[in-house]
């Protein structure tokens, strides 16, 4: 296994954590610590015995997004182009991509960049603390990092708008209300509550999980008929899993399926 110096990377009962960590600065995305997130996620993907991915932050906040102080201070020194060809976007589509669900963990704030990254992850858990802004208006800059993608998705233009042009924080009830995050929960309970739903995942069978999540994203950008068809294709794949068998077999012999993730 790879050492990670910016982030914790923990591996248990098929559930890989990823928290970020550097709380000093709400967990603030450096080059280094981007490249480790990759990593990390990189490791979790090869990793058969691996199902799930939570990502999360360590101390009192999710993520605050770049790292403002580690920016060049001349801003004719700064591509900004290029650094998130090179860090951001690989990462956001290897989040996308990834055929294991991502759950994100949200406690404190998520803003600007880490917004984005709390929104690439499947799910959203927030403890009753998180708070999320679009802050990138507040240093003039648009939402980056997927923010145009799947924010609108998630809460509808309007809103989408409203969180962009103010970066104003929204918190938690808001969220949850908006569609931004699936579920709230006390402080004290957040653990608790993602890994009950990390544990089902890791349980369920792999190979339906990535095609609902490819049959899901893809959907959402479909017309009716091209989701039909692409829905039929991923169907025939799945049917033709030992894992489809065993769950027929299971449920038609009353026990609990264990899934091969064949
Ligand atoms: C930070 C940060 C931070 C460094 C808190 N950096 N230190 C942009 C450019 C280039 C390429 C690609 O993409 C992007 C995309 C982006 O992400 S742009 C958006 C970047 N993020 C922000 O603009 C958010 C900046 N932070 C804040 O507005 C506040 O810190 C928030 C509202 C997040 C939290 O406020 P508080 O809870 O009051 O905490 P704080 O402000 O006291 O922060 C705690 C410490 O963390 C503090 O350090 P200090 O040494 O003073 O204790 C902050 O300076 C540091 N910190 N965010 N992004």
């Amino acid at each position: 296994m790879v050492g990670f110096t910016w982030l914790e990377f923990e591996q248990q009962e098929g559930i890989a954590t990823i928290r970020l960590n550097r709380p000093e600065s709400l967990n603030a995305l450096t080059d280094d610590l981007l490249r480790e997130i990759s990593g990390a996620l990189a490791q979790a993907e090869r990793d058969p015995f691996v199902r799930v991915v939570v990502i999360t932050g360590a101390g009192r906040g999710f993520c605050s997004g770049q790292d403002l102080k580690a920016l060049p201070r001349d801003p004719d020194a700064r591509d900004i182009g290029a650094h998130l060809d090179r860090f951001y976007h690989p990462l956001i589509e290897k989040m996308h991509e990834m055929p294991k669900p991502i759950i994100a963990m949200v406690q404190g704030v998520a803003a600007g960049a880490g917004m984005s990254l709390a929104m690439a992850a499947d799910l959203r858990i927030a403890s009753q603390t998180a708070r999320f802004s679009q802050a990138f208006v507040r240093i003039a800059l648009v939402p980056d990092s997927g923010a145009s993608y799947f924010l609108p998705r998630l809460v509808g233009i309007a809103r989408a708008l409203e969180l962009a042009w103010f970066g104003d924080m929204i918190d938690a009830e808001t969220a949850l209300n908006w569609g931004l995050v699936n579920r709230v929960v006390a402080p004290d309970e957040l653990t608790d509550a993602t890994y009950a739903w990390a544990k089902r995942l890791a349980a369920a069978p792999p190979l339906s999980l990535a095609m609902i999540k490819r049959e899901m994203y893809r959907g959402a950008e479909s017309r009716l008929h091209d989701a039909l068809q692409y829905e039929k294709g991923l169907q025939v794949a799945a049917a033709g899993t030992e894992d489809h068998r065993i769950g027929v077999e299971a449920f038609l012999n009353k026990t609990t399926p264990t899934f091969r993730g064949r």
